[in-house]
């Protein structure tokens, strides 16, 4: 039978039969062979699980006939990316018993552990729920963990703001028990009557995922242009504090569908406090209604923006809203702050943010041992971890006594200072890739210090070296390391082939474009020696590389 562009997805055939997520989990987590049928890799995800295979053996294997090397990656959502001195360590020690040994802070806030086997899956769901966290929703067709900056969490006077990830992400995790039937309590949890589910989700949830992020009023850190909804806070003349909000947003594409791209979010409206949950149950009810459910990789809501236009999207969620919207508040975002080193914050504690890599936690066998610095000083000290969008940590909630024991803590395991640190290392980012991701077309984190380091030698012998400039590299145009919107993107197209995009920014609103295709990774400094040697020559005062590269239009 052929599919037509109107039929669903057999993945919405999956959803809708699986009363409510269960489907035939329960059974295959207990038994079977090490992986989970294709229905069931589907089902996980919303579990926050994702099926993999160590990519690294996936030849060899196949050539000796023999099975692969199935894993999987666990996703754990972490509202903000906040988290306790005990639930640090309550993921430390699960990433050394369950999963790889190493600890994976996402893009998103979120932590990700990875190689762990399917008779793990159970015991880790199990760990993560005794210390109020879960995998439930970090994946899937659903609201994604939603992102904060760090200093509305720490510095913001608002209570309300404080709280706002965390309420958001309660509000909208959908309200099916099978995680908890399923993963932690089994029994316990089926005998208890559930609760309809929300019916912005119904049966079959969203279209595909939902991405929100709060950004602090002054500067995009959390790269609000690219989420489907995305709340700034500020400030209506008549009504007083709220948010304006952004939508449409979304960066990945494919190369196997041309009618893939990457879309910045627009301004939706001005809403209050009190309004921002009613607004987007209306957005994602406009979603779930309109959302292309016969392609998978059509089916983001940029694209329900895109193809229909944005003044007609307005009006389908003013209808579901039940009001007129009123215009957007004007913002005016400004370069993203990366948290990074000491701070005082407003209550008189510190706070000092460290550059992590690629979001990998783990001990470096003479060099930087952050994961058993992390964990000592969350065994020493009361204080509040926050994992930024940046894949970066920041210790926070320094009292003034124990500031000089962190510290000391820091340098005695090599965890290295912001000093330390090139200004192109400080700012990259590269999503997982091989071995580990399915989609990958190319390496991603194991190359990027390579790249980072020719980078930076490209920008030292140019005489820039103390300038910013913002590096990001993914192993497919799937984009989850943002490259879309990175002054120097590279994005993998083949095994050893690589597209340059250039000319984003640091403000994170606008799309960075297609310089060249398919360079070898070696020859990318070379490519960007002339570039920054005009930047140095022909830029403004204080001009930002991706500034002058859209200005002068480098062809
Ligand atoms: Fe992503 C899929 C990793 C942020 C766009 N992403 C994946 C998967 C699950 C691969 C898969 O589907 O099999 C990757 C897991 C690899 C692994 O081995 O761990 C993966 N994405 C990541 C993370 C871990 C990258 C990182 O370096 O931190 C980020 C986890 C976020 C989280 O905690 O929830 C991550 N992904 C993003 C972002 C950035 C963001 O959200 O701010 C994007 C671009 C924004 C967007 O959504 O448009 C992004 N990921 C995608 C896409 C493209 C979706 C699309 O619109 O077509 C895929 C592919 C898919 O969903 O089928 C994808
Ligand atoms: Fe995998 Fe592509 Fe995302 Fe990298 S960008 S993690 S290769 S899906």
């Amino acid at each position: 039978m052929t599919l037509t562009r109107a039929e669903p997805t057999a993945e919405e055939g999956i959803k809708g039969a699986s009363n409510f997520l269960r489907g035939d989990l329960s059974r295959e987590l207990t038994d079977g062979p090490p992986k989970v049928s294709g229905e069931s890799e589907h089902l996980l995800k919303f579990h926050g699980i994702y099926a993999q295979d160590n990519r690294d053996v996936r030849r060899e294997r196949s050539l000796a006939g023999e099975t692969l090397d199935y894993i999987f990656m666990i996703r754990v959502a972490i509202p903000g990316g906040r988290l306790s001195s005990a639930q640090w360590l309550a993921l430390d020690e699960v990433g050394s018993d369950i999963a790889d040994g190493t600890i994976r802070l996402t893009t998103r806030q979120a932590v990700q552990f990875h190689g762990v086997l399917k008779r793990g899956l159970r015991p880790l769901a199990f760990s993560l729920d005794e210390y109020l966290m879960t995998s439930f929703g970090a994946c899937g067709d659903v609201v994604r963990n939603t992102v904060i900056c760090p200093d509305l969490i720490m510095n913001s006077h608002d209570e309300r703001l404080r709280a706002m990830a965390s309420q958001i992400s309660k509000t909208f995790k959908p309200k099916t028990m099978a995680h908890w039937e399923i993963f932690v309590n089994g029994e316990l949890a089926a005998k208890r009557e559930e609760e309809p589910e929300h019916e912005f989700y119904g049966q079959t949830y969203l279209p595909r995922k939902f991405k929100i992020a709060i950004a602090h009023p002054g500067e995009n850190c959390v790269d609000v242009y690219a989420q489907d909804l995305g709340l700034i806070p500020a400030r209506h003349e008549e009504l007083g504090e709220g948010f304006t909000v952004v939508v449409g947003g979304g960066l990945g594409r494919s190369y196997a569908d041309a009618d893939t791209f990457a879309r910045l979010a627009d301004p939706l409206t001005f809403v209050t406090y009190d309004e921002v949950e009613g607004l987007i149950a209306a957005v994602l009810a406009t979603y779930r209604d309109l959302g292309d459910r016969s392609r998978r990789k059509r089916a983001r809501m940029k694209y329900v923006v895109a193809d229909g236009g944005f003044a007609s999207f307005r009006r389908e969620v003013a209808q579901r809203y039940g009001a007129a919207l009123r215009e957007a508040v004007a913002i005016d975002l400004d370069d993203a702050d990366d948290h990074l080193g000491w701070r005082t914050l407003d209550d008189g504690s510190f706070q000092v943010g460290i550059r992590v890599g690629a979001g990998r936690v783990r001990d470096v066998a003479d060099g930087q041992r952050l994961r058993s610095a992390l964990r000592l000083i969350a065994q020493q000290f009361d204080v509040t971890l926050l994992i930024t969008a940046q894949q970066d940590i920041l210790i926070s909630g320094i009292s003034g006594v124990d500031r000089d024991a962190i510290q000391n803590l820091l340098v005695t395991h090599h965890v290295r200072a912001i000093e330390e640190l090139g200004l192109v290392e400080r700012s990259a980012l590269a999503c997982p890739a091989l071995p580990t991701c399915g989609q990958a077309l190319a390496e991603a984190e194991r190359r990027l210090p390579n790249i980072v380091e020719q980078v930076q030698g490209e920008m030292n012998n140019s005489g820039q070296g103390k300038r910013r400039l913002q590096l990001r590299m993914t192993g497919c145009p799937n984009g989850c390391a943002r490259p879309a919107v990175a002054e120097v993107g590279i994005v993998g197209r083949t095994k050893t082939s690589y597209d340059l995009y250039l000319g984003g920014g640091l403000r994170g609103d606008r799309l960075a474009t297609l310089y060249q295709e398919k360079l070898k990774l070696e020859e990318i400094p070379a490519v960007l020696r002339p570039l920054l040697d005009r930047w140095k020559v022909e830029g403004l005062l204080d001009e930002s590389f991706g500034d002058f590269f859209n200005r002068v239009h480098v062809a």
